[in-house]
């Protein structure tokens, strides 16, 4: 029985576990959790995930949430791909999708929220004050991420793994969310190789879809 990923593609968090399993070749059925609709609401919904967030994922009876987890399991299904045999590699990226849980993503998300994901939903104008806290967190993650990046094609090791697809995933709405990437070469560098996977660019097009209607 194929995989279930309920997701809502232009989300970072969304976006990460659909170019995991791209990547990986998982065959997978794609199903919309149309923030735009409130799916995440649904009753039927919250059977999969209590939280009424996306994205989620269905393996027969296994369910499972947080974005982080999910693309452990998928990596779980290939093993020595993106999750590396080496304990020390795997704490290592153990280590980057926490932080990415903790720090990086909340920062993001801040500046996501003010700057983009309000306007999408008609939620008002961006609040001064969130955005300028954001701006700290983000540039507070940034600096650290852009300093390890240096002299790294990757963030683990010398291949890519889980914490590349989890960090980059932010990325993919720098432009809408205002994410004040100038100062950071090499955050730059790494996201521009990032997206030149072809699972990358494949995820990137669901992204740019309407929703059906
Ligand atoms: N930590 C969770 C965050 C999930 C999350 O916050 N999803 C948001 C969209 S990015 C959501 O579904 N929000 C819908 C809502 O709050 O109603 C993860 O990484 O999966």
């Amino acid at each position: 029985m194929a995989l279930k990923i309920h997701a809502f593609p232009p989300s970072p968090r969304a976006f990460k576990v659909l170019a995991v399993a791209e990547y990986l070749g998982l065959p997978y059925e794609f199903i919309l959790c149309d923030l735009t609709k409130g799916m995440q609401k649904a009753d039927a919904y919250a059977v999969i995930n209590p939280n009424q967030k996306m994205p989620a994922l269905e393996d027969g009876d296994f369910r499972l949430w947080e974005s982080n987890a999910i693309i452990q399991y998928l990596a779980s299904k290939k093993p020595d791909t993106l999750l590396p045999l080496d304990e020390q590699a795997r704490a290592d990226v153990a280590r980057w999708m926490f932080w990415e849980s903790t720090t990086w993503d909340s920062a993001a998300a801040t500046l996501a929220f003010e700057n983009f994901v309000k306007g999408f939903f008609g939620l008002g104008a961006p609040d001064p004050a969130r955005v300028a806290e954001g701006e700290q967190k983000f540039n507070f993650a940034a600096r650290i991420l852009d300093a390890h990046l240096k002299g790294r094609d990757y963030v683990v090791g010398g291949a890519l793994t889980l914490a590349d697809f989890s960090l980059a995933a932010a990325l993919t709405l720098a432009e809408p969310a205002r994410l004040p990437l100038a100062p950071y070469a090499e955050i730059q560098r790494w996201g521009a190789r990032m997206a030149t996977l072809p699972a990358w660019s494949r995820v990137r097009a669901m992204q740019q879809q309407p929703a059906p209607a």
